[in-house]
């Protein structure tokens, strides 16, 4: 039987749970699909050990409700898993949502009928369903990515991969184990496992730059005075550019004194955060000069931490300017490699070779291992849109679409996809911000733009193939002012073998880009055909 909705979404995590909320607030009918068992998304998925949020809670949370911002306690500065987990559960609980997902679902197919006006949408359990408007709640890192070596099918012991980590927990204890990979996943997991395994030998293909979080018990009175204040401290964040209010830089670095400046990095670290060392002066993400003053400020903290130097030099990253990957936050990583139990291998040194039915054999030699968890990463933000058949006007499938990089009109939609909406999708600021400040944006425009249009009896919005090619070249434009072009990271797209080099957000910040996009609506929806 073929199901009909006003409305589907895609994904129950963070921004599908926050969009059928509104839906139903517009008095539509809606159904969500999310291929967990539970609501989550990324939280629901990524369970691995020491898996936590970068940004704080207090700012990692919904606004959409003062019931809900007042009543829920955060426990630690950095939310842990279990607890996001437990606090989406609870949104999920409090607002009702559960009745309208139907869980382990996974969409495969979204093809737009033009006759009728309708998307046909298939799942992987064979059910059909159509609705007028679909919503791509999926994540911007929601589809894993394994190394590209190979023989894991022939290795004895167990592996896993941290971002489909089994729900029973693993132990290590006593075990000999291998961690390839060091991003944000992989920094956080490995102390971790440390403390647990028996052996712990760490694969590293590229440095990354890590600031310490100084995580802890979350002050009751912050939490209070927070709470006292929230609706100037949730207009900050929406005014910034990061999505979490900070004071903006005023003076250059190159234009500092060392002395001066090493204080002001100094300050900062001590501080835990993700974004106090990248803001501490105007030019450190467009002068290639000035960030190496702060990549070398945090090379020289490696060099304080990790007693072997040669450790300490393979730890420390050179290859690509300071925060144009995104630098990570960690409890205690680099002390780590100060056990007698971890080893590091230089992967640029010996490049991994295959895994064997024993372990991983690099170039340099065989490791033996009980278990093997992979930290490689994600196909990021086209991944998840991709993986589905989706198909526009005329049957043009948005994959083949995108074959030479994401294009999008505001990173909201497609042209030639009417009635598609991507929540954060490549061209926005998403993976760039607070993903609680962009998703609860993107919600709340695209929940005006479906009240605009009902109020004048349209049905169908679409961007214009003149307005995306523009968009298209102003995010690319506003990224080639920075130094995030130069790293090969996932955010260009260089992580995934094959996939072209783009650099997918967008850096305008989400101040700027709420302003475009308010505009935008204001000017009767500008770019986009309306039907
Ligand atoms: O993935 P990554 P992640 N051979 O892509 C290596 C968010 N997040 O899951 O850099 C050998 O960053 C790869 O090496 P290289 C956050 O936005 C947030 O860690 O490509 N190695 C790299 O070291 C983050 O940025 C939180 O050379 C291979 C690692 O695997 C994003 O998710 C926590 C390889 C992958 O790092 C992704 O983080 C976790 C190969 N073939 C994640 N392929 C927090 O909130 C890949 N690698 C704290």
């Amino acid at each position: 039987m073929r199901r009909e909705f006003d409305a589907i979404v895609v994904g129950a995590g963070i921004a599908g749970l926050y969009m059928l909320h509104r839906l139903r607030g517009l008095g539509l009918s809606a159904r969500v699909y999310e291929a967990g068992d539970g609501v989550g998304g990324t939280w629901y998925w990524n369970r691995y050990p020491g898996a936590r949020c970068d940004v704080e809670s207090l700012d990692y949370s919904y606004s959409f409700s003062p019931e809900l911002e007042q009543e829920w306690q955060w426990t630690e500065r950095f939310p842990a898993q279990p607890e996001i987990l437990r606090y989406l559960e609870h949104v999920a609980d409090r607002f009702d949502l559960r009745r309208d997902i139907t869980f382990g679902t996974k969409v495969t197919r979204a093809a737009y009928d033009e006759a009728a006006g309708r998307w046909e949408v298939r799942t992987a359990t064979g059910e059909e369903a159509s609705a007028r408007f679909l919503v791509m709640a999926t994540g911007c890192l929601s589809v894993s990515k394994r190394p590209e070596v190979p023989g894991l099918e022939r290795f004895r012991g167990a592996w896993y991969h941290t971002g489909h980590w089994p729900h029973e927990g693993v132990d290590f204890t006593g075990q000999r184990v291998g961690v390839i990979g060091t991003g944000s996943s992989g920094i956080q997991a490995i102390p971790v496992i440390a403390e647990q395994a028996a052996s712990l030998t760490v694969f590293q293909r590229t440095p990354n730059f890590s600031l310490p979080a100084h995580n802890g018990p979350l002050d009751p009175e912050t939490q209070r005075a927070r709470k006292a204040n929230y609706p100037e401290y949730r207009r900050r964040a929406r005014e910034s550019g990061f999505g979490i209010p900070v004071e903006p830089a005023t003076a250059s670095a190159l234009e500092t004194d060392e002395e001066a400046r090493r204080r002001a990095y100094e300050e900062r670290w001590r501080r835990g955060s993700l974004t106090a060392i990248l803001t501490a002066y105007t030019d450190l993400l467009v002068n290639r000069e000035a960030n190496e003053t702060a990549a070398e400020f945090v090379r020289g903290k490696i060099r304080e931490i990790v007693r072997d130097p040669e450790v300490a030099e393979t730890l420390s990253p050179r290859d690509h300017p300071f925060g144009t990957k995104r630098p990570c936050l960690d409890s205690g990583y680099y002390a780590t490699f100060n056990r007698d139990t971890v080893t590091l291998v230089d992967l640029r040194k010996t490049p991994l070779v295959e895994i064997t039915a024993d372990g991983v054999r690099t170039t340099g030699r065989e490791y033996a291992f009980d278990s093997i968890v992979f930290a490689t990463g994600f196909d990021a933000m086209t991944g998840a849109l991709t993986a589905i058949d989706i198909r526009g006007r005329g049957g043009v499938s948005l994959r083949e679409e995108w074959a030479q990089g994401p294009r999008t009109y505001l990173g909201l939609g497609v042209a030639g996809f009417p009635n598609l909406f991507t929540v954060t999708g490549p061209g926005s600021p998403s993976v760039l911000s607070n993903m609680m400040v962009s998703i609860e944006q993107h919600v709340d425009w695209i929940a005006g733009c479906l009240a605009y249009l009902r109020e004048r009896g349209l049905t169908a919005i679409e961007p214009t193939a003149e307005a995306q090619d523009a968009w298209v070249r102003h995010v690319r434009e506003v990224g080639d002012l920075t130094l995030y072009p130069m790293a090969d990271s996932w955010y260009m797209g260089a992580n995934v073998p094959g996939k072209p080099r783009v650099f997918m957000p967008y850096i305008g910040g989400v101040s700027t880009y709420r302003q475009i996009c308010d505009d935008i609506a204001a000017k009767d929806y500008t770019g986009f055909t309306l039907s």
